[in-house]
């Protein structure tokens, strides 16, 4: 074996189980459920195990956390739906309905991993710890992202479909060569598993087995594209296993089993058991973002059934029942998320010092002609704009 060649844990850990590699990489029959739509724990025999695929409850310290953001990660994204349609922000993609998919995918991580999201992913920028205000002047239209990804070890939200997952897979592979214990999650929705960049992603971290996951959001659309029109396979977690690594499909409603499969993942990328990929079964409630009508491409039925699979009611019901959710703690938890409405409200409603020729800065540090030009024409339309508002005033 080359000496930088990684040993192939997941033939071990196969041989182990004395199960066949396959059924180690092909994510299990069906898909793992552990709360039911109603808010009940499914017995263990229907929550979708099969050998090499069990996975045992989260604690319920970290499902009230869970839950927590949950009800702040719901409040964030309605009201900066609300911002979007009263003109005080220029767009939001809402993860209505997908919040605990985007909640898992950063409670499952460690401080000192990484984070790759999505324009779609703010909930979970957020649950990183990232200001909620910086995260939002992206959408405001200024022109930077607003956060430095250092701090919190969380990249920009990408806007170019799965461009994220090549730089998770580059910082997984510089962090192997600098010896530092990382993991990193990359998050991508089903649309975006149609591009190169995917398949180029997957299967460089599979061939340096790196400690990647791949998190597939798949909420059923990408803008007016079904799923049907995005793949035939039966699952995209299938796709996992034409790479050699492991993949999992989950309910992306049911916190309990993301937490479960995401953290599994998590803990056997740090042994070195790593990439896998991870599909989560989620909707897209609300469209796509404030410029798209999904009414024109889908029934209101889909979306009444998909809302009856509320991932928060569904948590709440479980936690309640337990005697975990009190009364109290509701509470703390809804002031929590007034809290960040109301600081969202007051940032957004301040006009941002907007200096238009400031775009020009941060590209090149030496400008090119055409650049230039481009400069001095916006600078001399400025200027007489200012000349006009003056007279006028
Ligand atoms: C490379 C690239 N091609 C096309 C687009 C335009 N675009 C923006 S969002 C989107 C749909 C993506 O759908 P999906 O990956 O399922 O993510 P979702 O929006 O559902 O979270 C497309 C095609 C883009 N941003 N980048
Ligand atoms: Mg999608």
């Amino acid at each position: 074996m080359p000496e930088n060649a990684q040993p192939d844990l997941s033939e071990e850990k196969a041989k182990k189980l004395g199960i066949s590699l396959e059924d180690y990489l092909l994510p299990t029959h069906g898909r793992i459920q552990m709360i039911s739509e109603t808010g009940a724990l499914l017995p263990p025999e229907e929550q979708g195990h099969t050998p090499g695929h069990e996975y045992p409850m989260p604690e319920i310290e970290e499902l009230l956390e869970g839950y927590r953001q949950l009800v702040i990660g719901r409040r964030v994204n309605d009201q900066n739906y609300a911002l979007v349609r009263q003109g005080r922000m220029a767009v939001y993609p809402s993860s209505h309905g997908q919040e605990a998919s985007e909640v898992a995918a950063a409670l499952c991580l460690s401080p000192t991993d990484w984070l790759f999201p999505t324009y779609r992913d703010t909930v979970a920028v957020i649950v990183r710890g990232v200001d909620p205000v910086q995260v939002m002047t992206n959408f405001r239209g200024d022109w930077h992202q607003g956060y430095n990804p250092h701090e919190h070890n969380t990249s920009i939200q990408s806007t170019p479909l799965t461009t994220q997952l090549l730089h998770a897979v580059g910082m997984a592979h510089a962090a192997r060569l600098k010896g530092e214990d990382v993991v990193v999650l990359g998050m991508v929705g089903e649309g975006g598993t149609s591009e190169g960049d995917f398949h180029e992603a997957l299967n460089f971290a599979a061939v340096f087995r790196l400690p990647v996951i791949f998190f597939v959001q798949n909420n059923k659309y990408a803008i007016s594209v079904p799923l049907s029109r995005q793949t035939a396979a039966p699952s995209l977690a299938h796709k996992a296993v034409g790479y050699g690594m492991a993949g999992e499909l989950v309910d992306g409603n049911d916190l309990a089993a993301l937490l479960a499969v995401l953290g599994r993942a998590v803990k056997l990328c740090r042994e070195g058991g790593g990439p896998f990929l991870v599909e989560a079964d989620t909707y897209r409630i609300q469209s796509h973002t404030n410029a798209d009508d999904a009414t024109r491409y889908r029934h209101s039925k889909e979306v009444d059934e998909w809302t009856t699979r509320d991932p928060i009611t569904r948590m709440r019901t479980y936690l309640r029942s337990e005697g975990a959710l009190t009364e109290e703690l509701e509470a703390q938890y809804h002031t929590d998320a007034e809290d960040v409405a109301s600081v969202l409200r007051e940032a957004m409603g301040q006009q941002p010092d907007i200096q238009p020729l400031d775009l020009f800065d941060h590209v090149y540090s030496v400008q090119t002609p055409q650049l230039a030009e481009q400069r001095s024409q916006l600078a001399e339309e400025l200027a007489r704009d200012s000349h006009t508002d003056n007279t006028s005033a």
